[in-house]
């Protein structure tokens, strides 16, 4: 028997949500023995599975050897099964079968890190999410099937750690050079969430009590020169696990809790029972080695694997149809966690710029789906941001709208009706609704249709009557797939100044809740509606989707003046940066002046400077060349676009000339007490350092050196090699022969030095050819080639024009060798119809030409979707 070589079951049929049934057989539990070799390795299971429903035995299977296959202790011949490149079909299956397979596969020479691989010379690990299993073992591979697994894994004694789920209950030799461990997971659990590793790993301990006194051992496995930067995550994984005790009343429930850092991996991490795996770029954290950007990511990250064991393992998702029912709430907590972490506005500006730079464009794309698609050909294209930001911005939603205590009401009737189950997005909103007693249902909508909202408000002040009328109205854009939209319920939380003063003014409307408020939340819910606010007194000035509370495109007629108004009257930092945002867009977009927007930083800027660096930091942001082609949809010029944001940081530079270089030097982040403080204060020396050197001042180079010289913390080292570099100042080479040097061996720090070159404004294509023939450029190592074509994708003028070949190249190579990766590589070309000629019929062609090469089915179908516009 060898390799499935009879294609019966298509690989690339479409699945449908409508299509689901319940598995035919459950799997009570399942014995694994996993033998790794050199150039093999032999996967031996124990399958105790009982028929529940009518239907064929069916294990899912890809890439594998079937060595043997017994049912209930019958050898089985090539007669009893049909076996093919996705399945093993047993046939005439008994009702209670004990099935026991025998597979060899390769996780030595697997390039795409999914099911076992190899990562590096010391290590294998595994990532089943969501189909990797069936590339380790015949099972069935859904996640509606739970069950135990006990697990053996053996090795060479050159690999002394051995890892699986649950707790270890046996370990010994066998023979001189290997050995081997036991592993039970005492929960019920479906095979995605399946890990072991075998390898050379070092260990950092510590423990947690939980608030049921269960004493959980947490180690963090690393190669032993990483060990020293686990400290952070593990700070931020007890701290997790009390938040989610304080806050959800969830306690973790086993024994112990393991993460492994591994530099191989195709994305951030992965929350497998008891043993997350994390991309080493998720979990180690060091000032000396890693931004602060990086260390926020890695404690967000931490607490997103952790939360996933209420949300994703104990209860899980019937069919991946449902996948954003676990990432949307996961996310959401995470966000929650991060908020609570750092500043809740700022942690709210970098979620919501996220949403908008990434989200946003995708489902106004060819590639735009519901949170909740209901279908595919490729489960991994859907980890996207659709499924992840939005879902997130939906729960988000029901919880503003019901507050804190009911929105516990309902999530603890969740976790009460639900836990052990795979369950659907209708059975979150029903526990939702039972237990905080508002009916939520409508937002069921918001998981099954797709395309951004525009809401569309308009205001009318009566003088005479002392009134203001709010009109409201959502547009929805249809398509071929979704003819049929409905109107949703977009809460919008609003408030009124004063005009004059400033002054937050008390509101009455009787469309609210609430009459008598400041900060109201009104629910839209139809086409169309308009309320009216009584008493009051003069023209207000308005302020709508307060913290972003609906995942719309507003579209409300300020002022430019009432806009700056509401950077220097608004008492939360997300709506003064929303303020600052819409504005800016206006500048940059339609052509509005930009001296209001600069007479307002001028004037309001310092002094949030001196209160709240964090916030001031981010209320520099002028909006990317990227976001900014998001939101063009047709004849997009990358040059123009660049031209208009250049003129408008020359003319930012020029206000703040003076001011600059004294807030710069007064700025310590050694005199902050607080990490999010002192995270502020190096993000503004960066940002100064920028606007300097936009002036030309004739001291910024020294000064950029001089910095990138004596400090200890790579944010303020690579603020300033990206200042040195990118204005190609006279010390840039021997700079970045020096940051080469020092962090050769430090792969992470590395990335940043490979990525701020491909990020370079005038970057050529000798210098990214220089870049990928680098020997330390590795086509095995995601984050390496992510470093590269993330840098040259920061700017949209050099990525649509050389960049293309580089995002094709790449996109071709991983279309065998890593497909998951591929086609995200792939995605970033996903705008190229917003293109001016002849520019879009240049792309288009490239495209159409890819189409008939791509192999897998993640390619085909992301290139199809992509050239369907
Ligand atoms: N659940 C995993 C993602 C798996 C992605 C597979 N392509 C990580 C996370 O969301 O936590
Ligand atoms: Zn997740």
């Amino acid at each position: 028997m060898n390799i499935a070589a009879n294609p019966t079951t298509d690989a690339n049929q479409t699945i449908f949500l409508k299509d689901y049934q319940k598995p035919a057989y459950l799997v009570d539990s399942v014995e694994l023995d996993i033998q790794v070799y050199a150039d093999h390795s032999q996967v031996n299971s124990v399958l105790k599975m009982q028929r529940q429903a009518p239907g064929d035995l069916i294990l899912l299977g890809r890439d594998l050897e079937l060595r043997s296959i017994r049912v209930n202790g019958q050898l089985l011949g090539e007669a009893d099964y049909r076996l093919d490149t996705e399945q093993l079909v047993i046939l005439a299956a008994p009702d209670q079968a004990l099935v026991e397979i025998e597979v060899l596969i390769h996780p030595e020479s697997n390039t795409m890190l999914e099911g076992l691989y190899q990562a590096g010379g010391d290590l294998f690990v595994t990532q089943n999410e969501p189909e990797g299993f069936r590339k380790i073992t015949f099972y069935p591979d859904r996640p509606d099937v739970l069950s135990t697994f006990t697990t053996r894994v053996e090795a060479d004694k050159k690999y002394p750690v051995l890892l699986a789920n649950g707790n270890l209950i046996e370990k010994g030799d066998v023979g001189e050079q290997r050995h081997y461990a036991i592993w039970q997971d005492p929960t019920k659990k479906p095979s995605y969430l399946f890990a072991c590793v075998i390898g050379d790993l070092d260990v950092l301990r510590d423990q947690y009590t939980t608030s049921e006194g269960r004493e959980v051992a947490l180690e963090i496995y690393a190669i032993s020169k990483d060990i020293p930067k686990c400290h952070i995550a593990m700070q931020a994984l007890k701290h997790s696990m009390r938040w989610d005790e304080e806050h959800y009343g969830r306690p973790y429930d086993l024994d112990n809790y393991m993460i492994v850092a591994v530099s191989q991996f195709n994305m951030g991490a992965m929350e497998n029972k008891g043993l997350n795996i994390f991309n080493t770029s998720c979990v180690l954290a060091d000032e000396e080695f890693t931004t602060d950007a990086a260390i926020m990511r890695v404690q967000s990250v931490i607490a997103h694997e952790y939360f996933h064991n209420w949300t994703g393992n104990r209860i899980t998702c019937r069919d991946w149809f449902q996948l954003c029912l676990k990432e949307g709430l996961t996310v959401f907590r995470d966000q929650s966690f991060s908020e609570d972490l750092q500043s809740a506005a700022v942690q709210r500006i970098d979620d919501v710029a996220v949403l908008k730079a990434h989200q946003f464009p995708e489902d106004a794309g060819p590639l735009s789906h519901p949170p909740r698609p209901d279908h595919f050909i490729e489960i991994n294209n859907f980890y996207t941001a659709t499924v992840y930001e939005k879902g997130a911005e939906i729960n988000r939603m029901m919880a503003t709208l019901l507050g804190k205590e009911k929105f516990r009401l309902g999530t603890d009737e969740y976790f009460r009706r639900h836990d052990g189950q795979a369950v659907t997005v209708e059975d979150w909103i029903a526990a939702l609704t039972a237990g905080s007693g508002v009916d939520l249902s409508a937002f069921l909508l918001w998981y099954n249709q797709p395309g951004t909202p525009k809401l569309h408000v308009q205001g009318q002040y009566d003088a005479a009557a002392q009134s203001y009328r709010l009109s409201f109205k959502q547009s929805l854009k249809a398509n071929a797939k979704y003819p049929d939209l409905k109107a949703l319920p977009i809460p919008v939380a609003l408030a009124m100044f004063d005009a004059q003063t400033g002054e937050q003014l008390t509101l009455n409307c009787d469309a609210l809740v609430e009459n008598q408020v400041k900060d109201a939340v009104y629910l839209f819910d139809q086409d169309q509606v308009t309320i009216e606010f009584y008493g009051v007194k003069q023209q207000p000035v308005l302020s709508l989707l307060r913290n972003f509370s609906a995942p719309v495109n507003l579209e409300f007629d300020y002022s430019d003046t009432e806009l700056a108004q509401l950077l220097q009257f608004e008492s939360n930092g997300f709506n003064q940066w929303q303020a600052t945002q819409t504005l800016l867009e206006r500048i940059l977009l339609d052509d509005h002046p930009a001296q209001i927007y600069l007479d307002a930083i001028k004037t309001t800027l310092p002094a949030i400077v001196e209160r709240d660096p964090l916030l001031a930091s981010r209320l520099f942001d002028v909006p990317s060349e990227s976001y900014l082609a998001s939101r063009i949809d047709h004849d997009y010029q990358p040059e123009v676009v660049r031209e208009k944001r250049e003129q408008l940081l020359q003319a930012l530079a020029q206000t703040l000339a003076g001011w600059a270089k004294s807030c710069y030097v007064s700025l310590d982040p050694a005199a902050q007490t607080d990490f999010s403080q002192a995270m502020g204060v190096r993000a503004l020396k960066n940002i100064m350092l920028s606007l300097l050197a936009r002036q030309g001042d004739a001291d910024v180079f020294t000064m950029a050196h001089q910095q990138y010289i004596s400090t200890g913390n790579m944010t303020e080292r690579l603020g300033a090699l990206r200042i040195l570099h990118w204005y190609n100042a006279p010390q840039a080479e021997a700079a970045l022969q020096d940051f080469y040097q020092r962090y050769k061996d430090e792969a992470l720090s590395l990335d940043q030095w490979f990525s701020l070159q491909a990020a370079h404004p005038q970057v050529t294509a000798e210098k990214i050819a220089y870049l990928t023939s680098h020997p330390d450029y590795d086509l095995g190592t995601p984050n390496r080639f992510r470093a590269v074509i993330g840098g040259l994708n920061a700017n949209p003028v050099n990525a649509w024009s050389f960049g293309v070949a580089n995002i094709v190249e790449l996109s071709v190579y991983l279309d065998e060798k890593n497909p998951i990766v591929g086609s995200r590589i792939l995605q970033l070309l996903s705008r190229w119809y917003t293109l001016a000629e002849p520019k879009r019929s240049e792309v288009q062609q490239v495209l159409v030409q890819l189409q008939s090469q791509f192999k897998s089915k993640n390619m085909i179908e992301t290139i199809n979707s992509m050239l369907q516009v």
